[in-house]
């Protein structure tokens, strides 16, 4: 079945004029509907060998978006279509989405003069900041039960014992190769340190919310002037600690360098931007922040590099069955890059406390 046979299962207004790739994930496929109606659309497949359960992902989600879209009604807001994402139902039910050749796929409304950035100033991460605080903030009262799309996502206790497994399965037989073998010496150490949160929660001692859980630079969209509009990419939206949205977003844009550049001796962890990210953060967050919760954000900044190295090296060693990868090393680069990110935070852990006393 050809993408316009597949749109043209959703309500969409208008004719359908052309369908295009759109963005960089490296999850879900994802398309821009162009029509020559009021509105243009983006259709998106969902990778459903990820998100198992994509019947609770799409409740989720939309959920989510009205529950904000409520809020934002309640407020007052204009521009509400450009500030929150919705979903297109089915012709024939109001579903947000179908299945055709065991694929899964929905379609939502492309928001309009709209700017992803795969990098930001201290301007933008302050907005960037106050905006995943807010998003948090909304999201505090939902009233539906939002379950986990990927159960225990961002768990580190699970991703170390993933690894683990990786490592004695060797399926792709690199566990010969040395590289591998210093880049599993070199993150062992830190593991106990990096569960704190899981063994935190058991105590009773650290809450679990409901965060956006890949709060990459590139899920946020601003306007031509630089303000934030919305955040996008809501299929990992579930219960999690905060440090998944504050430590994701530091994990990429805090970082001197994309995650995949392979300079790993140019990787650093940009001060600036953590601290514009943190004041805005905690200017929306305080609402709600416990003091444990914040006194834990260096440490949030730490794990998210930490996790993300664990994930991309078992990635690696599995054979890369999960990222999409552009040439075969491509994970172990990721991976060289994250271990160097997280050693650059880590350093700058008394730098970040000392920054947040100010606050
Ligand atoms: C994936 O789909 P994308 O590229 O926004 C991943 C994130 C990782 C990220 C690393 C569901 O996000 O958790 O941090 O790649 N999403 C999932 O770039 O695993
Ligand atoms: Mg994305």
């Amino acid at each position: 079945m050809e993408l316009k046979d597949i749109a043209a299962r959703f309500a969409i207004e208008g004719k359908v004029l052309d369908i295009k790739p759109l963005g960089n994930g490296l999850i879900n496929d994802t398309y821009k509907i162009k029509t020559d109606g009021p509105k243009d659309y983006v259709l998106q497949r969902v990778n459903n060998a990820i998100f198992q359960d994509v019947d609770l992902l799409q409740n989720n989600i939309v959920a989510v978006t009205r529950h904000i879209r409520k809020k934002l009604e309640a407020a007052g807001e204009t521009d509400i279509d450009r500030k929150v994402l919705s979903f297109v139902p089915l012709v024939d039910s109001d579903k947000t989405y179908c299945v055709v050749e065991d694929k899964y796929w929905r379609v939502g409304v492309f928001i309009p003069d709209a700017f992803t950035y795969e990098t930001v100033d201290p301007k933008y991460s302050r907005f960037a900041g106050e905006a995943f605080g807010r998003f948090e903030a909304m999201l505090a009262d939902i009233p539906d039960k939002l379950g986990e799309t990927i159960p225990d996502f961002h768990n580190m206790e699970l991703r170390a014992r993933q690894l683990r497994e990786a490592v004695a399965a060797d399926k792709a037989g690199r566990m010969k190769e040395p590289e591998v073998q210093e880049i599993l010496a070199t993150l062992q150490p830190y593991e106990e340190e990096m569960c704190k949160a899981e063994r935190l929660h058991r105590e009773g001692k650290l809450p679990k919310r409901i965060c956006h859980c890949d709060t990459k630079v590139n899920n946020m969209m601003f306007d031509d002037k630089g303000n934030v509009l919305c955040v996008i990419d809501l299929d990992t939206v579930m219960p999690s600690f905060v440090f998944s949205d504050f430590g994701d977003f530091l994990r990429t844009a805090a970082n001197t360098v994309a995650e995949d550049d392979p300079a790993v001796e140019k990787v650093d962890f940009k001060m600036d931007i953590f601290e514009a990210f943190a004041e805005g953060y905690i200017s929306s967050a305080k609402v709600f922040l416990t003091p444990l919760e914040r006194e834990m954000l260096p440490y949030a900044a730490c794990l998210f590099p930490y996790m993300q190295a664990v994930r991309f090296f078992a990635d690696y060693i599995n054979g890369d069955t999960y990222y999409k990868i552009k040439y075969p090393e491509h994970n172990l680069v990721r991976t060289r890059n994250q271990v160097a990110l997280f050693k650059a935070a880590l350093a700058k852990v008394p730098q970040m406390q000392a920054f947040l006393a100010t606050l």
